[in-house]
C-alpha cells in the first residue's frame, strides 16, 4: 500500500529517537530540519524520493551502509488513512463476546467431564481477527464465484463452532459434543478436518506450517486455473490464511513466501496473530516477533501491514512530540510486552512509561486501570478493519497483516498473557463470572457454574446482524460442498498400445510419460490434466512434454531460452500446463493438494499427476502425504526412480525402498507397485473411472523405475488382479517334481522370472511367476474379510481376494520386491504355509544393479535358494541341496547382512 508519508508524519510525530547527545545530536537536528523544509516544499512524495536516493547513493558508494527491512515499531496505517469502520460496533462486540462465553464453554465443558483437551487461549486472542473477518470480508460461494478460501488457524476451531452456533448452522448438541466424535449422533472434530467433517470444513490447518504453504500454492493455482481458461470468475476469490505467530518457526511456512511476490499473487492476504506467545512461553522473548517477521516479508516482497497498537494509542502518539515513546515502544521487548498484559497498570507505569519522565507525563492523566486498558491493535476493529481493506484493495503483491493481541484476552487471572495459558482447559466459578461481567454475557449466576451456552435469540438485533453480514456476503463459512461433475473418462481400450506389449525395451516411468502424454490428448479429460514436477523432468524423460504444452508461467517467456533452436526447448507461457515447481517437493506437494481439491473447491475437478524422486515423497513429506488424505484429494502420485536396486548409482539418501508402506499408512491412498506397462494402464484408467467418473474421494500412488526391459502383452483376465493387487503372471513348466509360487513386483519380477527358468531347468521346481501390484490393498481386503467373520460368527465365511486366489495352489511361496521385506510381509498371515520374503533391508549403496541386487539378496541365484529353502523347511528337499546350490551360484554364504538392527 502506499501509506502518504505527510500523515505518518503529522499524525505519530515519529520523530526517529537520537542515539547519542554528543555532535551526532546536531547532526540528526540538523538533517530533520532540511527534512521538514523539504516535506514542506516539496510535499511528502518527494521528502520521501530524496531521502531514498540519498540512502542509494550511500549504499552505492559501498561503505558497508546496512539495508534496513524494518520500519518503525508503530502501525502501519496512520489514524487519519484509517477508512472507517463501517459496522455497528455495538452489536458486533455483543456478537463477538457470546462466540468467545460460547468457544470458552465448549472447551471448559468437554474437559470438566471426558479430559478431551481443547484450546481456548488462541481464539480468545484472535477473536476480533475473526469477526472483522466475518462481518466484513470473507465472502461465501454465490453463481460461479467459489467463495474465498479460508485457512482458519487450528487451535482457534472452537471459535469457529461457536459462530457457526450463532448462525443456527450448529446446535446446542454439537457444541456439547466438542471432541467426541464418537458420540451418539456425531461430535466436532477437535480441528479442521475436512475428512471427518466434510460438510463444514475445507482446508485442515493444524499442523503448523502446512496451512501456510498450502494457501500460497492454493492462490498461485487459483492463477493457474484462470490462464488455463478452465473457470471464468468475474471477481478473483481471495486466499485468506490465518497463522499463529509462533507457527512461523515451521519452515513450511516462511520457506516459500517468494514464491507469492515473484507471482504478484495480490488474491493472497495472511493475518498472522502475534500474541507473543507459543505452546511454552514467548515466541520471541529477546526480541520482537513482529519486527522479524516484517523483515522477513519485506525482503521476501511482501505488502505488510503492521497492527500493533489500539485506537487509544493514536493520541499518546500523536502527543509524542519528543520520540520517546516511539523509542520506549522500540526498546522493550515481547518478553516486556507480555508481562504488561498480565500485570496491573500501575506496573506498566513504573516500568514501560517512567523510563523517561516525557512519557510520565504523557500519561498524567490516566488511571492505572485505564493504562491497563489500552488495547493492542488486535484487539481494536477499527484497526482491524482498515487493514484488512488496505490488504483486500491492494495491488500487485501479497499482504500480511501482523496484528499484535493477548494470547488468552479476558480468560482472567488463569489465562490471559500467561506462559501456561495455552494449555488452559478449566475455569474457576470466579474467573467464570469475571469473564461474564467484562463480556457482558447474560448468564445468570445460579446457573453459571454449568457454562450454558448462550445464543441470542433468533428475531434478535444479533442474530439478525449477523445473518444479514453473511447473506451480504454470499452465506455461511466454511462450508464444503461438492457438486457432482463427472468427467468422461476413457475406457482401458483407449490405452490399447500399452495393452499390446513392445519388444522395444523400456521402462515403467517412460510407459508412464508416454500415457500422460496421450491422455494430455483425450477430449474428456485432457484439459484437466495438471502434470507437476520439483525439477525432475528431465531425469524422467517429462521434457518431451514442454514444447507441446509448455511450462505455465504469469509472466509468459520474457526471454529467449537457451535452447531455443532445439526441439524440447525449454519453453514458458501464460498458458502452459506444466507446474514446474523447482526443487520443493513441500510446495510440489501443496500444489497435487490444490489441484487435487479443485473438484470442491471451485467445482473443477482437475487431475493432478505429480512425478518426483520417489525417495523425497512420503519420507520427506509426508505430514502433505497425510493432510492429502484429510482433504480429499484426488489424483496421482508417482514416486519415480523407486527401487534400492534399481535406481543403482544414487546410493543411501537416494535410494527408496519403503515409501509404498508410507503410502499404504494413509488410508485414503492407494499405493501400487506395477512391474508392466499395460499394469500402470489397467490401475490408471480404473483410478481415472473411480475419482472422476465415480467421485470416490481417494488418491494414487504408483511406483515407477527407471529399469528398460521388453513390456509383455496382457494375459487375457487379469484386470481385476492387478486393480486387487496380485494375479498369476507366467505358470512354471509342467511336470516338474516341486511346486513354488514367486510373487513379484516392479523390475524386481524379472529376478522372479529367471529364477523361474533356473528353478524349472536345473532343480526340477515348478515355480509360477505372480504379479503382486499391491499388497496394502490384499491386506486391507483380507482384514476387511477376518474381521467381518470374527464379528459374524455363524455366518457363512467371506473369503478375500488373496484367499481365493491361493486356496487351491500347492507348494511353497516366496516373495521379492525392490523394497523392504515388511511390504509383502503384509499378506503373509493369509498365505498358506507362510511366505518366505526376500527384500532390500538396509541403507542403499552406489553400485551397479547386478552387485546391488546381490548384496540385497533380490536377484534370481538368491530368488532360487530361498525358493530351495521353502521347499527344505517344509521337508521336500534336502537342505545338502540348498548348501549346494549357494555353492553352484556363486553366492558367498557369509555375506554381510544388510539390515543393522
Ligand atoms: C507441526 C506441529 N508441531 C507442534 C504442534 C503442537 N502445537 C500446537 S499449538 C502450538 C503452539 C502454537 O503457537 P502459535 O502458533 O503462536 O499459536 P497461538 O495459539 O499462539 O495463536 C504447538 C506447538 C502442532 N500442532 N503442529
Ligand atoms: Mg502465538
Amino acid at each position: 500500500m502506499k501509506v502518504k508519508k505527510k500523515e505518518i508524519y503529522s499524525s505519530h510525530s515519529a520523530t526517529l529517537p537520537s542515539t547519542d547527545n554528543g555532535n551526532g545530536d546536531k547532526w540528526s537536528k540538523s538533517l530533520q530540519s532540511v527534512f521538514e523544509l523539504a516535506l514542506e516544499s516539496q510535499g511528502p512524495e518527494r521528502a520521501a524520493q530524496l531521502l531514498e536516493k540519498l540512502a542509494h547513493r550511500l549504499r552505492a558508494s559501498q561503505h558497508g551502509l546496512p539495508h534496513g527491512f524494518n520500519t518503525p515499531y508503530i502501525n502501519t496505517i496512520p489514524p487519519e488513512q484509517q477508512a472507517p469502520f463501517p459496522g455497528n460496533r455495538d452489536i458486533e462486540r455483543r456478537i463477538k463476546s457470546y462466540i468467545r462465553w460460547n468457544a470458552m464453554a465448549m472447551v471448559v465443558k468437554a474437559n470438566s467431564t471426558t479430559n478431551v483437551g481443547g484450546h481456548i487461549s488462541t481464539y480468545a486472542s484472535a477473536a476480533t481477527l475473526y469477526e472483522v473477518a466475518f462481518n466484513h470480508f470473507l465472502r461465501g460461494r454465490t453463481g460461479n464465484f467459489p467463495g474465498d478460501i479460508v485457512y482458519f488457524q487450528g487451535h482457534a476451531a472452537p471459535g469457529v463452532y461457536a459462530r457457526a452456533f450463532l448462525e443456527r448452522r450448529l446446535d446446542e448438541r454439537h457444541l456439547q459434543n466438542f471432541r467426541q466424535e464418537l458420540a451418539e449422533g456425531g461430535g466436532l472434530s477437535s480441528y479442521p478436518h475436512p475428512y471427518l467433517m466434510p460438510d463444514f470444513w475445507q482446508f485442515p490447518t493444524v499442523s503448523m506450517g502446512l496451512g501456510p504453504i498450502l494457501s500460497l500454492y492454493q492462490a498461485r493455482f487459483n492463477r493457474y486455473l484462470q490462464a488455463c481458461g478452465l473457470v471464468k470468475w468475474t471477481k478473483e476469490p481471495k486466499v485468506w490464511c490465518f497463522v499463529g505467530d509462533g507457527e512461523t518457526d515451521e519452515p513450511e511456512t516462511l520457506g516459500s513466501l517468494t514464491l507469492a511476490s515473484r507471482e504478484n499473487l495480490d488474491n493472497l492476504i495472511w493475518v498472522i496473530n502475534c500474541n507473543l506467545q507459543r505452546l511454552d512461553g514467548p515466541v520471541r522473548g529477546n526480541g520482537k516477533i513482529i519486527q522479524e517477521l516484517e523483515a522477513a516479508f519485506l525482503g521476501a516482497g511482501w505488502n505488510v501491514i503492521k497492527v500493533i497498537w489500539g485506537s487509544d494509542w493514536d493520541p499518546l502518539l500523536a502527543a509524542d512530540k519528543s520520540g520517546r515513546l516511539l523509542k520506549r515502544m522500540e526498546e522493550a521487548v515481547d518478553g516486556d510486552y507480555q508481562k504488561y498484559s498480565v500485570e496491573p497498570g500501575s506496573y506498566t507505569r513504573r516500568h514501560f512509561f517512567s523510563k523517561y519522565p516525557e512519557l510520565l507525563e504523557l500519561v498524567n492523566h490516566l488511571t492505572d486501570e485505564q493504562i491497563h486498558k489500552l488495547v493492542r491493535g488486535g484487539h481494536d476493529p477499527r484497526k482491524v478493519y482498515a487493514a484488512y481493506k488496505v490488504a483486500f484493495e491492494h495491488k500487485g503483491q501479497p499482504t500480511v497483516i501482523l496484528a499484535k493481541t493477548v494470547k488468552g484476552y479476558g480468560l482472567g487471572e488463569g489465562g490471559g498473557g500467561r506462559n501456561i495459558t495455552h494449555q488452559q482447559k478449566k475455569m474457576n466459578e470466579k474467573e467464570l463470572r469475571e469473564f461474564r461481567a467484562r463480556f457482558n454475557i447474560p448468564v445468570s449466576d445460579d446457573v453459571i457454574a454449568g457454562m450454558p451456552f448462550y445464543r441470542p435469540p433468533v428475531d434478535g438485533a444479533e442474530t439478525k446482524y449477523l445473518l444479514k453480514r453473511r447473506k451480504a456476503l454470499g452465506g455461511f463459512l466454511p462450508a464444503r460442498k461438492v457438486t457432482p461433475a463427472p468427467l468422461d473418462v476413457p475406457k482401458l481400450d483407449y490405452f490399447a498400445e500399452f495393452l499390446k506389449g513392445s519388444d522395444m525395451e523400456a521402462s515403467t516411468t517412460t510407459a508412464f510419460v508416454r500415457l500422460m502424454g496421450i491422455l494430455l490428448r483425450h477430449k474428456g479429460v485432457g484439459k484437466n490434466l495438471v502434470p507437476i514436477i520439483p525439477d525432475e523432468a528431465r531425469t524422467f524423460g517429462l521434457d518431451a512434454l514442454f514444447r507441446d504444452i509448455g511450462i505455465y508461467s504469469s509472466k509468459g517467456q520474457l526471454y529467449d531460452p537457451v535452447d531455443s533452436e532445439s526441439l524440447l526447448y525449454y519453453h514458458e507461457a501464460k498458458d502452459g500446463r506444466i507446474l514446474e515447481e523447482g526443487i520443493t517437493e513441500a510446495g510440489s506437494m501443496s500444489s497435487f493438494i490444490a489441484a487435487g481439491t479443485s473438484y470442491a473447491t471451485h467445482g473443477v475437478p482437475m487431475i493432478p499427476f505429480y512425478i518426483y524422486y520417489s525417495m523425497f515423497g512420503p519420507q520427506r513429506v509426508g505430514d502433505l502425504f497425510w493432510l492429502a488424505g484429510d482433504i480429499r484429494a484426488k489424483g496421482f502420485l508417482l514416486g519415480a526412480t523407486a527401487g534400492r536396486t534399481t535406481l543403482n548409482g544414487e546410493g543411501l539418501q537416494h535410494q527408496d525402498g519403503h515409501s509404498l508402506l508410507h503410502a499404504g499408512t494413509i488410508p485414503t491412498c492407494l499405493p501400487y507397485d506395477p512391474a508392466f506397462a499395460y499394469e500402470i494402464a489397467v490401475i490408471i484408467a480404473d483410478g481415472l473411472r473411480r475419482m472422476y467418473a465415480e467421485g470416490e474421494e481417494i488418491f494414487y500412488y504408483l511406483s515407477l523405475y527407471n529399469e528398460n526391459y521388453a513390456m509383455p502383452s496382457m494375459p487375457a483376465g487379469v484386470e481385476n488382479g492387478i486393480l486387487k493387487g496380485l494375479y498369476k503372471f507366467k505358470p512354471g513348466a509342467k511336470g516338474r517334481k516341486h511346486k513354488a509360487h514367486i510373487f513379484g513386483s516392479g523390475p524386481i519380477i524379472n529376478s522372479a522370472l529367471k529364477a523361474q527358468q533356473i528353478l524349472a531347468e536345473r532343480y526340477d521346481v515348478s515355480a509360477d511367476v505372480w504379479s503382486a501390484t499391491s499388497y496394502k490393498l490384499l491386506r486391507t481386503d483380507a482384514i476387511r474379510c477376518k474381521r467381518w467373520n470374527m464379528l459374524h460368527p455363524t455366518q457363512p465365511l467371506k473369503k478375500s481376494h488373496i484367499e481365493i486366489l491361493l486356496a487351491k495352489e500347492q507348494g511353497v511361496f516366496i516373495a521379492v520386491s525392490d523394497n523392504i521385506r515388511t511390504v509383502p510381509d503384509q499378506i503373509a498371515p493369509w498365505v498358506p504355509g507362510g511366505l518366505m520374503t526376500l527384500g532390500t533391508d538396509g541403507f542403499g549403496r552406489s553400485d551397479t544393479r547386478p552387485r546391488l541386487r546381490r548384496f540385497f539378496e533380490v536377484d534370481a541365484e538368491s530368488t532360487v535358494i530361498a525358493t530351495l529353502y521353502a521347499l527344505a523347511e517344509k521337508g521336500l528337499v534336502k537342505p545338502h541341496l540348498v548348501e549346494k546350490t549357494i555353492k553352484d551360484l556363486g553366492v558367498n554364504p557369509e555375506k554381510v547382512f544388510p539390515q543393522i538392527v
